[in-house]
């Protein structure tokens, strides 16, 4: 898991009183609030209260709270420190009912979260959604299917540390799905690919499984794909805005700008997300491993133990494709995440340091600046 999932560790501790609600009710009302979690928030005082963020707009947060959806700011510590709450991350709120304000004043640890690498040339990453069990990852019969960004959806759900399951949307325009369902399990090793329809509501009892009480469930995709028809259709209402897609080029219009949470009847959580446009790799080192495990596995057999398999002698992978026991354009397709990868971490080491350059420069300018106010050399 990443490094953007550890915890804070609590800077507005006291005594080891709590809130007016009890942990028996945070259990019942807050979907995915535990044991864990209570013991994390123990150690707050009665003027905190514990929630869950249902929604994160710019400077403010719904959240779910025992009893209510209230909206909060987010304190000026936590942005210093470049900390954001997410979709689906558990909080601490400051609560003030003499002036009316709430304020998220910390993170509790996460469980999962998950992260795309930031664009831009600062590298780092961008933390998508917190405290997911499982992620759907959505996509149509169509021009949208393409394994290879299927590949690199399971390689960065992998390192999210939810579990991904493939879901493949508007089987009722495909003449035969059973055939895209092949193809997509050529790629996806033991990930579980449900074939359904959103709009007809075929299919839908096949998810069933991963919508448990208390679970967390996001979808990711393109735009286009059904995400909010399928969160319309399992919440029996229409919650979610849904937009036809284009005709030429079969894109969505990007309907969905929010991303939300949404509470089924049973307790399960869904978490609607606006189409992703572009996803990068981040930190998903061991995301990929996991999603080429069949090159890892064949890799242990190397001749060399940091062998790249690109040209090495007694390179095992190599051998395992000229065998057909990997498709070539799997391997082509681990080397080009691969290569990526490492493009990205350079780019972030190479943003850390211009940051620190940049910070060195700041303080040649205010040295500047002072030694002319006081005169001093
Ligand atoms: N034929 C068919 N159309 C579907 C199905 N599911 C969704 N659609 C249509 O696909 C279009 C896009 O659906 P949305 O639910 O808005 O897609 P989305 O993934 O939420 O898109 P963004 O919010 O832009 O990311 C709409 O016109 C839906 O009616 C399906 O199972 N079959
Ligand atoms: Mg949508
Ligand atoms: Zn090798």
């Amino acid at each position: 898991m990443n490094e953007h999932c550890e915890a804070e560790s609590p800077d507005h501790s006291s005594d080891n009183s709590s809130d007016n609600s009890s942990g028996n009710d945070r259990m019942k009302v807050i979907p995915g609030w535990d044991e864990e979690l209570e013991s994390a928030f123990s150690v707050y005082q009665s003027s905190y209260l514990a929630g869950r963020v249902a929604s994160r707009h710019k400077t403010v947060c719904e959240i779910l709270i025992p009893g209510a959806v209230v909206q909060a700011g987010i304190s000026g510590a936590l942005q210093r420190i470049g900390k954001q709450p997410v979709v689906g991350d558990f909080v601490v709120l400051l609560d003030q009912p003499e002036t009316g304000s709430r304020m998220v004043v910390n993170i509790l640890p996460r469980r999962t979260c998950l992260s795309r690498g930031a664009t831009g040339d600062g590298g780092g990453e961008q933390v998508i959604a917190a405290n997911l069990d499982t992620i759907f990852i959505v996509t149509s019969v169509g021009k949208d299917l393409n394994l290879r960004r299927l590949e690199r959806y399971l390689a960065i759900v992998y390192s999210s540390g939810a579990s991904p399951v493939i879901l493949l949307n508007k089987i009722d325009l495909a003449d035969d799905p059973a055939l895209l369902v092949e193809k997509i399990r050529g790629i996806a090793g033991d990930v579980p690919v449900i074939p359904l329809s959103a709009l007809s509501k075929t299919g839908l009892d096949a998810l069933s499984p991963y919508l448990n009480p208390g679970e967390t469930v996001a979808l990711i995709g393109s735009s286009g794909v059904g995400k909010s028809t399928l969160i319309n259709s399992l919440l029996g209402e229409t919650v979610q805005k849904t937009a036809d897609i284009r005709k030429d080029d079969e894109k969505g219009r990007h309907t969905t700008t929010v991303r939300q949470m949404f509470l089924l009847p049973n307790g399960a959580v869904l978490i609607d997300n606006p189409g992703i446009r572009e996803i990068q790799l981040g930190d998903s080192a061991e995301g990929l491993e996991k999603a080429f495990s069949e090159i890892v596995d064949a890799a242990h057999n190397c001749k060399f133990k940091d062998c790249t398999h690109r040209d090495e002698p007694g390179c095992a992978v190599l051998q395992a494709v000229k065998d057909g026991l990997i498709p070539e354009e799997r391997l082509e397709s681990y080397h080009r995440l691969a290569d990526e990868l490492s493009f990205q971490s350079k780019k972030s080491e190479m943003g850390l340091k211009r940051l620190e350059k940049e910070k060195y420069r700041e303080i040649a300018v205010t040295s500047k600046k002072y030694r002319k106010f006081t005169g001093k050399p």
